[in-house]
């Protein structure tokens, strides 16, 4: 209830900032995009994580407001790295709960924060997950719809984990798949590429799909990931999210 309270005063009061972890190409090794993610400075309780308080979020109606300023400060941050380095095509990645896929709000809020941020909508990543698309089927193929009409990129989140995965993929259109990290984590043996993971990284690659790694951890992932052709990944062996300065410094890095 403390929480409840305190969270309708964090948007006024500027608690909320984004963390931004770095999305690695994993045959030239090059940051080409983040995924935001969201943090609450709470006066009291210090950091709290979005799995705690966005269920909250949700119950009192705020989700939409939060959204929206996320999708903002993301599409901010993303337009100024990309006006500083023209020279790479750099994406930026934002999650989208279920009842903000439900909200109608959700497109005039992708819509503003394109414009107001001069992002070129195809450097928008839309991520949503399989649970997303199961609430209500219908009105979220007309969803995607509209926002693919917009011109982002739409991304099926913790790929694999979700149920009837597969007729997912034929019934609403997506741009990209990132793989769980659990399926990433049962890499275990120099030799060989777990069954299931190399099927996923095949099948994402049979329907052209752009394929993002998730939770990489060890050496022997990213090499086997990378010569199975997973194309791009994420993880602590690259770098944890990080706060909007080092990002930056990170992309001035390898300019
Ligand atoms: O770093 P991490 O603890 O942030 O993320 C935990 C979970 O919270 C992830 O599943 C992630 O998708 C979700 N998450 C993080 N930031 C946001 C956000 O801005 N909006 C929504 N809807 N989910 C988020
Ligand atoms: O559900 P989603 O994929 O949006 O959540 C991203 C979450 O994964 C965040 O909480 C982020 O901090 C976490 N994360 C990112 N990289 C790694 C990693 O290499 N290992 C683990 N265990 N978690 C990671
Ligand atoms: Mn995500
Ligand atoms: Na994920």
């Amino acid at each position: 209830l403390q929480l409840e309270q305190d969270l309708w005063a964090a948007l006024p009061e500027g608690q909320f900032r984004l963390v931004y972890q770095p999305v690695v190409d994993l045959v030239s090794e090059r940051v080409v995009g983040f995924e935001a993610l969201l943090r609450w400075d709470h006066p009291t309780l210090g950091v709290v994580l979005p799995e705690r308080f966005l269920p909250v979020a949700e119950d009192i109606g705020l989700i939409a407001e939060i959204g929206a300023w996320v999708l903002h400060e993301a599409a901010a941050a993303a337009a100024g790295w990309q006006r500083q380095h023209p020279e790479v095509a750099l994406s930026m990645a934002v999650n989208v709960s279920p009842s903000q896929l439900g909200s109608p709000d959700l497109i005039r809020h992708v819509r503003e924060a394109l414009v107001d941020s001069g992002l070129p909508p195809a450097s928008l990543v839309l991520e949503l997950t399989e649970s997303v698309l199961v609430r209500d089927p219908v009105l979220a193929a007309e969803r995607l719809r509209e926002l693919r009409a917009l011109g982002v990129k739409l991304a099926l989140d913790d790929f694999g984990t979700g149920y009837s995965s597969l007729s997912h993929l034929r019934q609403f259109a997506v741009d990209i798949l990132k793989i769980d990290r659990s399926f990433v984590s049962t890499i275990d043996d120099k030799e060989a590429m777990p069954a299931i993971l190399r099927g996923l990284i095949n099948l994402g690659r049979t329907l052209d799909l752009e394929i993002v790694a998730e939770g990489i951890e060890e050496e022997l992932q990213r090499t086997h990931l990378r010569d199975g052709g997973a194309g791009l990944a994420q993880g602590y062996l690259f770098a944890a999210p990080l706060e909007q300065a080092d990002a930056g410094l990170l992309l001035l890095g390898q300019a």
